[in-house]
């Protein structure tokens, strides 16, 4: 299987509950390499650029409300088959859809506010690191 990158953030829902430890034991006993990984505090521009795609869904400005009301950490990680074991491991976008054991079952509120981010391909997968992390950033 390829080696792929794949872009996880620990969203301000995970950094307000204290969970961070927690979910990158989790990302790290899958088997994930952490390639770069910082706690930042999105602008709604940044925030709203990333989530770009969902522009004009009824759930975006809350989105971006959400994602800016406190700090993140983006994690770049590489392994193979990176995006879809990655997705396994937090489940399903909706925690009560997720499946048992996942992160979003796990730990998230609900659908809006759900504990972390994931690539949905490989492409976008390098496309997501590339915009929180520097080649140099991705050791
Ligand atoms: P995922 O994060 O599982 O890739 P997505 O790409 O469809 O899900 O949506 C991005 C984020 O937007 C998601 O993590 C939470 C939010 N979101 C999506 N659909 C939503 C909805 N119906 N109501 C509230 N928030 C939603
Ligand atoms: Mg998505």
């Amino acid at each position: 299987m390829p080696v792929e990158r794949t872009l996880a953030i620990l969203k301000p829902d995970c950094v307000r509950k204290n969970l961070q430890g927690e979910v990158i034991a989790r990302i790290q006993k899958a088997g994930f390499k952490i390639l770069g990984m910082k706690q930042i505090r999105l602008t709604k521009e940044i925030a709203g650029a990333f989530y770009a795609v969902h522009k004009g869904r009824p759930f975006y400005d809350g989105l971006v409300e959400f994602m800016t009301s406190g700090p993140v950490v983006p994690i770049a990680l590489e392994k193979e088959n990176a995006v879809a074991d990655y997705r396994t491991l937090i489940g399903a976008t909706d925690p009560k859809d997720a499946a048992e054991g996942t992160v979003r079952k796990l730990y998230a509120d609900n659908k809006g506010e759900n504990i972390v981010h994931g690539s949905d391909s490989a492409e976008n997968g390098r496309i997501e690191v590339a915009f929180f992390f520097g080649e140099s950033e991705l050791v």
